[in-house]
């Protein structure tokens, strides 16, 4: 185990989440290339230095054989990686079934699916049933390694469960549990069919966090009215045991940001892009290519600015990124023909011979391409219909100290309570109104451009994703296991 500066064992962080950190690739019977991806969780914990960090979660690919099995935990042990080992079935059932085609929905206020798309991965039931039995199988791997005195943080939708099952295991084990995507309010929350069921287990965990003081809000409102438990300032309260709910929004590494924009390679990208976009101001969308996005909505604005404003035709672009997502899932597969139809149209209509106003990819860009994109870019343009908090309009952010541009972002992403004082804030359901944002955004004063983009700068720099995940693990280390208050008394 590692020390410390004084020579003392470091405490274990046992991180689990569905998906490890890492790609795999299978060169042979015996053989795996990995590769760890620096983004978000990875470096937010890189922070956390008090800790010796372990990862827990599933590879992302099927190894139906043992020595394949072997082989990849052997590779991933030296990545400070553990696998959870889970099967097609489960796979189609628990993560494209119940964790993509129920709670992501329904957390985003999208509602359950209907009978159409619940017909394609079964019933609800037996939906629920794989997301237990995989939720277990964590449970399994994470007990398998569980040394006393670790902590272990739980992330995500996808693990709802898994919070009583470590408790089951084991009483004594500090759980954290933090959901990334929004809590909705207890009236879209009722209406799952096995909604006590993972309140119940998401109580287990001796803390509990959410992006924003609504989203645990709403949580401790579906804890009372659903199974008629006490809310409390710190938590919900259920016949004397306590646990605690609130508020951990997450941030960046901004450094790795502004480093990044110093290196030769980021700077001759942004000269090629000012070259290839010179005379015409830049828009930029980034997103996972996903129904929360609002992509639709913000083409059709888009549109709408372009008609409304015909001297700006020929001096704006839109670069819409967009990488697929949860490719085998229909819904995911008639948005993309829908936002190409879309696209098509608008730059059919609005383009030139030798200029289109829309650039839309299918693909993720690489980091330092992704810098240079936020750091060229005049207006950014944020629209998703629902997003627990939204790590863009941060990264955009970060990147803009010389350019100082504007962001649009929409109401019900998380930023817009971090951010809501820099932005312009838009409900991207209302297409004019944030057509009408566009214009002010692109004729906005620099005066009024400064004094936004310090306001953001500051919060985005001073909020990092070390310090958010800092705080999470100290409040859960400090907490006091019942069951250690029990044997005390
Ligand atoms: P996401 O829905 O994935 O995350 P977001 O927070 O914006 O949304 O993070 C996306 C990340 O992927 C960013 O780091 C971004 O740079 C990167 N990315 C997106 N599109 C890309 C592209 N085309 N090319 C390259 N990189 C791309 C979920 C929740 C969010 C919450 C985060 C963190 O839905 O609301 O903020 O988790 O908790």
């Amino acid at each position: 185990a590692e020390q410390d500066a004084t020579g003392q064992h470091k405490q274990r962080l046992l991180v689990v989440a569905n998906r490890l950190p890492v790609s795999a690739v299978r060169r042979a019977e015996d053989s795996w290339s990995l590769d760890i991806s620096a983004g978000g969780l990875v470096s937010a914990l890189l922070g956390v230095k008090e800790f010796e960090t372990r990862w827990i979660g599933w590879a992302g690919v099927n190894v139906p054989d043992e020595t394949g099995q072997r082989a990849l935990a052997k590779a991933l042990a030296e990545k400070r990686c553990i696998p959870v080992f889970l099967d097609e079935e489960i796979v189609h059932q628990y993560y494209n079934g119940y964790c993509n085609n129920v709670l992501w929905p329904l957390f985003h206020y999208l509602g359950l699916p209907q009978e159409d798309r619940l017909a394609t991965t079964r019933s609800f039931q037996s939906q629920f049933d794989a997301y237990k039995r995989a939720n277990q199988m964590f449970a399994d791997v994470v007990s398998q390694h569980y040394e006393e005195g670790d902590v272990v943080w739980c992330h995500d939708y996808h693990l709802m469960f898994l919070p009583k099952c470590l408790k089951d295991y084991n009483h004594k084990m500090k759980v954290g549990w933090f959901l990334h995507t929004p809590f909705p309010s207890s009236e879209i929350y009722r209406t799952l069919p096995s909604r006590s069921e993972l309140l119940r287990s998401v109580l287990a965990a001796d803390v509990v966090g959410f992006h924003t003081y609504d989203y645990a809000r709403h949580f401790v409102s579906a804890c009372t009215r659903i199974l008629g438990f006490e809310g409390t300032p710190e938590g919900v309260e259920d016949q004397g045991k306590l646990t605690r709910v609130a508020a951990f929004p997450i941030g960046i590494d901004s450094d790795r940001f502004t480093r990044a924009l110093e290196l030769p390679q980021v700077q001759n990208h942004v000269r090629d892009l000012r070259e290839r976009f010179a005379g015409r101001k830049v828009m930029l969308g980034v997103d996972r290519l996903d129904m929360i996005k609002g992509i639709p909505q913000k083409i059709l604005a888009f549109e709408k600015f372009l008609e409304e404003n015909p001297s700006w035709r020929d001096k704006v672009v839109l670069l819409q990124i967009a990488v697929p997502t949860r490719t085998d899932v229909p819904e995911y597969q008639k948005l993309t023909s829908q936002v190409h139809e879309i696209v098509g149209r608008i730059n059919g209509r609005f383009g030139t011979l030798t200029a289109v106003p829309i650039h839309h990819l299918d693909r993720s860009l690489d980091f330092h391409a992704l810098c240079a994109l936020y750091a060229v870019t005049d207006v950014a343009l944020i629209t998703s219909l629902r997003d627990g908090m939204n790590l863009v309009s941060y990264e955009f952010v970060a990147c803009q100290e010389q350019k100082k541009g504007v962001l649009i972002l929409s109401e019900f992403a998380g930023a817009a309570q971090s951010l809501g004082a820099g932005a312009l804030l838009v409900n991207p359901w209302n297409i004019t109104e944030v057509a009408n944002s566009i214009g002010y955004a692109l004729n906005m004063s620099p005066d009024e451009r400064e004094k936004r983009h310090r306001h953001n700068f500051a919060h985005v720099t001073t909020h990092t994703a070390q310090i958010w995940a800092e705080t999470f693990v100290s409040e859960l280390n400090d907490t006091v296991v019942e069951a250690q208050l029990r044997t005390r008394q």
